[in-house]
């Protein structure tokens, strides 16, 4: 029975999205929480789990596409390979308010060897039971699924070696091989700190005039990216300040108070606190809290804090969006980020839970950076940038004493704030750092 899948929900006050990539191929099964499509807005990309399970039949849209919530993106046969489909869990997709099918975008340029996103095409011809031998081309997506497997990509046997490996080619592959059945890849657990060096990559063949080289297709978060920080480094004139905070007292809280968090469900880090304090110090000083309107030769002082937090993933920087930390407590944050971070290893965050940022924070700590220079978040006009925390020994009434330094840097936008504004800024912040009672002697 044929059934579609149309484009659910993505998020508050996001009806639309252009398609970056689409992960399946006509003749693919697919198992319901699949990703089959990527999505991009001008600030964020997502990918998108179908909730049916099948054997596509036809594909309704393209990359490049303008796709709204509600359109028809696939058209499955249920009675396929995928077998029965479980009942979707989320609730049915609003009627598209036009007729859903899409006239494709133009096809790109014959692409290089490195095209991530497979276009739509023909039904696939049978699988051929040769393994190719040359470079793989695979999305990020499905090659965590061969991973997840322990499938090497190379093994697994296509009709066409020149079109990318499919969710359903390892599928189909993993099957034959008596193991594990076209159920849905489990969701990759929270990624761990990446303390070993990254895989090798293995050399597809190519070579430039020095030497081998490998061909590494840029995935949807790694192209958005790219043009995202292109377009706020070449547009925002940067100037980066550093500091260090002592935060030798907020430690102790740290460790005292850990526990407590933990029991509600919170992990009570650094950066929890340097969301609090920023939040605070962005009411003091509303023009680090704001975006530039050129055309109408204004600032724009927002008077909500929503702080977004970069967040290494598997599959590229991410930066969900906590929203009104001034409203919420610490506790409250300690659970929130952690729970946000693993959404977006997960890439189970909404579309408008990557967008609203009024000031962004990016903590290098944790993986060992001593110091860097964050690059502004557009439309935001600054961001901090939080480096390693160590042991140093500090002058204090004659002696050297040791203290925990935390280094950070704070990038601004000097067409909106000057250099002795973002000093005072800065000193503020410190300060509710390393005294956090001096937060409330001017409070009412
Ligand atoms: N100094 C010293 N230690 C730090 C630290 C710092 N500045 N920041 C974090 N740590 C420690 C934490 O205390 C924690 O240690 P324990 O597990 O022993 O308590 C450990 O590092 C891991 O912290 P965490 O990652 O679990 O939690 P967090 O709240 O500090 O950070 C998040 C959350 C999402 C910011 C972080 O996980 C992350 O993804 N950071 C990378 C951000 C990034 O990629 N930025 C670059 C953007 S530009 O390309």
């Amino acid at each position: 029975m044929a059934k579609e899948f149309r484009l659910p929900e993505l998020g508050e006050n996001v009806e639309q999205a252009s398609v970056a990539s689409v992960l399946v191929s006509v003749g693919d099964t697919v198992s319901a929480n699949q990703s089959v499509l990527e999505i991009e807005t001008d600030k964020a990309v997502a990918e998108i789990p179908t909730d049916v399970s099948g054997k596509v039949m036809e594909i309704r849209v393209a990359v490049g596409d303008k796709i709204a919530v509600g359109d028809v993106v696939l058209v499955l046969d249920e009675s396929g390979a995928g077998g029965k489909a479980p009942e979707p869990e989320a609730k049915p997709a609003p009627e598209p308010a036009k007729p859903a099918k899409k006239e494709p975008a133009p096809a790109p340029p014959p692409a290089p060897a490195a095209t991530e996103a497979p276009t739509p095409r023909a039904p696939a011809a049978p699988v051929s039971p040769t393994p190719r031998s040359g470079p793989v081309l695979a999305s990020p997506s499905v090659r965590r699924m061969a991973r997840e497997r322990g499938i090497d990509l190379k093994d697994v046997p296509v009709a066409d070696p020149d079109r990318p490996v499919t969710a359903g080619d390892v599928l189909a592959y993993a099957k034959s091989l008596g193991g594990e059945d076209a159920a849905p890849a489990p969701a990759a657990p929270a990624a761990p700190r990446p303390a070993a060096a990254p895989a090798q990559p293995v050399a597809d063949g190519d070579s430039d005039a020095w030497g081998a080289v490998t061909h590494e297709p840029m995935n949807a978060i790694r192209k958005k990216t790219a043009e995202h920080m292109a377009h706020c480094w070449s547009t925002i004139p940067h100037v980066t300040q550093f500091e260090k905070v002592d935060i030798t007292g907020l430690e102790a809280v740290r460790k005292k108070h850990g526990a407590r968090v933990k029991e509600a469900g919170g992990k009570l880090t650094v950066t929890v606190f340097v969301l609090k304090a920023l939040a605070a110090a962005l009411k003091r000083f509303p023009r680090m809290n704001a975006s530039i309107d050129l055309e109408r030769q204004e600032i724009l002082l927002k008077h909500y804090y929503n702080l977004g937090v970069a967040v290494d993933t598997p599959n590229g920087l991410l930066v969900p969006v906590v929203r009104d930390v001034d409203r919420k407590s610490i506790t409250d944050l300690a659970i929130e980020l952690p729970e946000i971070a693993v959404r977006a290893r997960e890439r189970k965050l909404k579309m408008d839970e990557m967008q609203g940022a009024t000031f962004t924070v990016t903590n290098l700590g944790g993986l060992g950076v001593t110091a860097f220079t964050p690059i502004i978040n557009a439309p935001e006009v600054a961001i901090l940038g939080v480096s390693k925390a160590s042991i140093e020994p500090v002058f204090e009434q004659g002696q050297f004493v040791p203290r925990l330094l935390m280094p950070v840097s704070l990038s601004y936008d000097h067409r909106v704030i000057d250099g002795a504004d973002a000093a005072r800024f800065m000193a503020w912040l410190k300060e509710a750092l390393e005294q956090p009672w001096s937060l409330f002697l001017d409070e009412a």
